[in-house]
């Protein structure tokens, strides 16, 4: 099984979408291991989009995400970070393909709903700047006996 990071962000929370986006990954069998809403600080946020640091948009994309609560989470899953990257679309709601979450809901890449991280590497990085081991846990649904071939 695979973690990843994913955050419902300022834009997702303001228009009331967190329970739409939280159920399409419950819906999907993804499992929930760690939720937490949070304010993200300047300094986290800089951390977390690092790799962005020298492109025009890192300021308005630091402010984005910092101009309200987010909500943050660790989903579990067979391929988890590309199962979510899918049902996420592309960076520009634009571009996403219809029945992604971008698409359905979102316009602007600027204000693009969500984040997913976009590699295994990438998600154990995100999740460790975001939750400590405490707020991560392991347990079984009874679901997962239908989920995969044994
Ligand atoms: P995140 O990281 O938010 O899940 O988005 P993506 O993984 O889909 O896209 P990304 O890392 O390339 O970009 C991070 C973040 O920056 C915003 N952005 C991006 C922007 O405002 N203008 C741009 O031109 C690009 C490429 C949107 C997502």
């Amino acid at each position: 099984m695979e973690r990843t990071f994913v955050m419902v962000k300022p834009d997702g929370v303001q228009r009331g979408l967190v329970g739409e986006i939280v159920s399409r990954f419950e819906r999907r069998a993804l499992k929930v291991t760690g939720m937490k809403m949070m304010w993200i600080p300047r300094e986290l946020a800089e951390r977390h989009y690092e790799e962005h640091r020298d492109k025009p948009f890192f300021e308005p994309l630091l402010s984005y995400i910092t101009s309200g609560p987010v909500v943050c989470m660790v989903l579990e899953g067979e391929n988890a970070v590309s199962v979510i990257r899918t049902m996420m679309g592309k960076t520009n709601p634009q571009d996403a393909m219809p029945g992604t979450i971008r698409a359905d809901f979102a316009q602007a890449t600027g204000r693009n709903l969500v984040h997913g991280s976009d590699s295994p590497e990438s998600a154990r990085r995100e999740i460790k700047l975001f939750f400590n081991d405490y707020e991560l846990h392991e347990y079984q649904k009874p679901e997962e006996d239908w989920l995969f071939e044994s």
